[in-house]
């Protein structure tokens, strides 16, 4: 019998833990060559705005030392071609569907959160409160505690399920943030975006990105993830869904470990994109080497030990 990798998240209750992350996957269709969107735990698609947004000039993605910068600057179809053309194949996956907003302000997102109320198979919103391309919005909303609760709390008014905010990196203490989304009502706390970097081609004295700096993603930056996701643990109640550099099942483990109850993979996505077959195929060997009955016995265990020692 397949092991159950099933974990649940609060009030979603995924498959297994294996999301991928908003921008790494478009919306499912350009990866059904590779991949059935249908074998992750559940699928963000790509940042949605209220209007069509063309993106940025190229070139968008770098790579660097163990990772990547892009600068995409969401680039996506808006909100009312995604509904009609983009989310009746994706209800179709079998899978949990997350929907990525992103908005200018607050009223960008209200709008957009009540046209998704209701809507047939989208199980969560993901509040994106942490783009680091976008001009306004975005990350301007996820470094300060304040405009962070009153958009979820607005939000909440008019979307009636559950609600991800994803907590951006670029922050002096991010436990702050992660309050401030759960004091406002958020259901789920999603971390990490990327982190403002920069490359430079000092040569030709140029940055490597037309807009100079961009959102620096990959292994590189999996110790910083970790290290949040064990902080946010920390003060939250809140069930975490860790990103940052996953490149397979012993790092989907060491996020489990401290405090995540899922994960979403991004940039190994762009290397391998068939990975989630081997992580859930790892994932199963790992519980059964370890004789363990579920991941949940996992999750925090970072945590419990301390506690014992205490
Ligand atoms: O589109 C982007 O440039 C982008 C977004 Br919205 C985001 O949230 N994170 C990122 O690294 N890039």
């Amino acid at each position: 019998m397949p092991a159950d990798l099933s974990l649940p998240l609060g009030p979603l209750m995924p498959k297994n833990p294996i999301f991928s992350a908003s921008g790494t996957f478009g919306y499912g269709e350009e990866m059904e060559p590779f991949v059935s969107p249908g074998e992750y735990g559940g699928i963000v698609g790509k940042s949605i705005s209220l209007a069509p947004r063309s993106g940025n000039p190229v070139p968008r993605v770098v790579e660097t030392p163990s990772g990547m910068l892009n600068s995409i600057g969401l680039q996506n179809p808006g909100i009312d071609v995604f509904l009609r053309d983009y989310l009746p194949r994706m209800r179709e996956y079998g899978t949990a569907l997350v929907v990525n907003i992103v908005g200018d302000g607050v009223d960008e997102y209200v709008e957009m959160a009540s046209r998704l109320d209701g809507q047939a198979g989208v199980d969560a919103i993901e509040l994106n409160i942490s783009c680091p391309n976008c001009p306004v919005g975005g990350m301007e909303f996820g470094v300060d505690p304040e405009a962070t609760r009153v958009l979820v709390e607005k939000v909440r008014e008019v979307y009636g399920g559950p609600i991800i905010a994803k907590l951006s990196p670029n922050v002096t203490d991010i436990t702050v943030i992660a309050r401030a989304a759960e004091d406002g009502g958020a259901h789920i706390l999603s971390l990490i975006n990327t982190f403002v970097g920069m490359g430079v081609d000092w040569r030709a004295r140029k940055s490597l990105l037309p807009g100079f700096t961009g959102g620096l993603s990959g292994p590189a930056i999996k110790p910083l993830a970790l290290r949040m996701v064990w902080q946010v643990s920390r003060v939250s109640n809140l069930p975490i869904i860790g990103i940052g550099g996953i490149m397979n099942a012993d790092d989907v483990l060491e996020f489990l470990a401290v405090g995540a109850r899922a994960v979403q993979l991004g940039t190994v996505q762009f290397v391998r994109p068939r990975v989630v077959r081997d992580i859930l195929k790892d994932l199963t060997r790992y519980l059964d080497e370890e004789g363990l009955e579920s991941l949940d016995e996992l999750v925090g265990t970072i945590h419990r030990r301390e506690a014992l020692k205490g």
